[in-house]
Formats: C-alpha cells, structure tokens, sequence
C-alpha cells in the first residue's frame, strides 16, 4: 500500500492550503514537512525534487509533483472530485478558476508591503461580493441542487467553501446576502471528512500571521 502524500512547503496556508484542503476532504490522511530556513529550500532544490525550484511539491504515489494546479487535478482524479464526464469537469474546472483567482489575491494578502493591504482588501471584498459570490450563489440558484455540479461533491465545492471561510475571516458580514453560499458551506462543512477538518488541531492552517509571514521572508528572500 502506498504510503501517506508528503507536503513540502511552509507552515502557512499560502499556496498549499487548498491541496490540504482537497486531501482532507477525500479523507486522505497526509505528512507534512514544513520548510523553515533557505537552506531546507536550497536542499529540495540541489536534490532535483523541484522541477521548477519552487514549491509547493508534494510525493505522491511514487511522485515528486509540482505545480499547484497539477497537485490538485492529481488529488480530484484520483478521489472522484473531478465529475463524471468531460463536460462536468469543463464546468468544475472553470469554477475552480474563479475561485482560485480570488483565493489567490486572499492567501496573498498576508504577505503584502503594509502600505498595499488597504487597497488590497478593498479590491478582495469589492470582487467577492460584486462579481465571485453572486456568479455562484446564481449557479446554485439555477439548478436548486445541492452541489454546484452533477448534484454531487466535487472539488469545486470544496475550493468555493475554502474561500468563503477565508473571505469571512476578512470581512464577517460578507456571506449576508448570499443565501444558498451559506447552506452549501454548511452542507459542505458537516461532511465528516470536513468536519474533521475544520475542528481545532487538524493540519488547517490559521491565517498567516505576522510569524509566519516573517518565517517566509526567511526562506524566500
Ligand atoms: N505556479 C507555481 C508557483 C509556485 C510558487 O510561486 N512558489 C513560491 C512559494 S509560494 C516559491 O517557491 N518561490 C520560490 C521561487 O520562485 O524561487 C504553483 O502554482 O505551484
């Protein structure tokens, strides 16, 4: 039997929290080696495990994969998050992007110069509640169904619940007129694998914190 996926990457949300995320849905239970200093980086690198120098990376049946978005298709693939045709995953590939260019500009924001964050978090509120909830909260209203394709789980359920609880964390009030976000987050959440997830002391990551955003510098830079 193959053994758990590893993940290489810091101890931060950053670009990995959706592959932990996706993994605890499916029920995966993973490692994870946090990288602490330069030198932690420079020795994946030296080793050949980063085939662009960069992480995050994460073994996984036999593999040394890189590339955010190629994890995550891998993870989707193999736990059935991925629909059940190629015109399901056309539609929950194009859902995922959407969220993945809000999510981008959130995991982000942490580690943004002070002076730029204002702005920032007015450009993340402004684009979550103007343009990314309502085209979701509009697909699950459409259909009436309980999952955002097919009427079953898929990963793009799981992004899209990721982000609104990161979304929440900037701004409280931002769920309030999105109804059906609300229940599918709900829905989502008390899945026993996410429900696992979301209790204190699970490998989910707290917002990246004045610590962790220094521990970054170190590596990094
Ligand atoms: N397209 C890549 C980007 C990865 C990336 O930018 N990783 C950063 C850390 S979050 C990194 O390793 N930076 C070091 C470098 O680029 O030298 C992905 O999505 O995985």
């Amino acid at each position: 039997m193959a053994g758990k996926p590893i993940l290489h990457y810091f101890d931060g949300r950053g670009r990995m929290e959706p592959v932990r995320w996706l993994l605890a849905a499916a029920g995966v239970e993973f490692e994870e080696k946090f990288l602490k200093t330069r030198d932690d980086l420079a020795r994946l690198k030296k080793d050949g495990s980063l085939m662009f120098e960069q992480v995050p990376m994460v073994e996984i049946d036999g593999m040394k994969l890189v590339q955010t978005k190629a994890i995550l298709n891998y993870i989707a693939s193999k736990y059935d998050l991925y629909g059940k045709d190629m015109k399901e995953r056309a539609i929950i590939d194009m859902y995922v992007e959407g969220v993945a260019d809000l999510e981008i500009m959130v995991l982000y924001y942490p580690h943004m110069p002070p002076g730029e964050k204002a702005a920032a978090l007015t450009t993340i509120k402004d684009k979550a509640r103007n343009r990314y909830f309502p085209a979701y909260e509009k697909v699950l209203k459409s259909h009436g169904q309980d999952y955002l394709v097919g009427n079953r789980l898929s990963r793009a359920d799981i992004a899209l619940v990721e982000l609104l609880y990161h979304v929440e964390e900037m701004d409280p009030t931002i769920m309030a007129n999105f109804p059906l976000l609300k229940a599918l987050r709900t829905r989502v959440s008390n899945l026993p694998t996410v429900k696992k997830f979301l209790q204190p002391g699970s490998q989910r990551k707290p917002f990246d914190d004045e610590k962790c955003v220094e521990s970054t510098k170190k590596i990094f830079s």
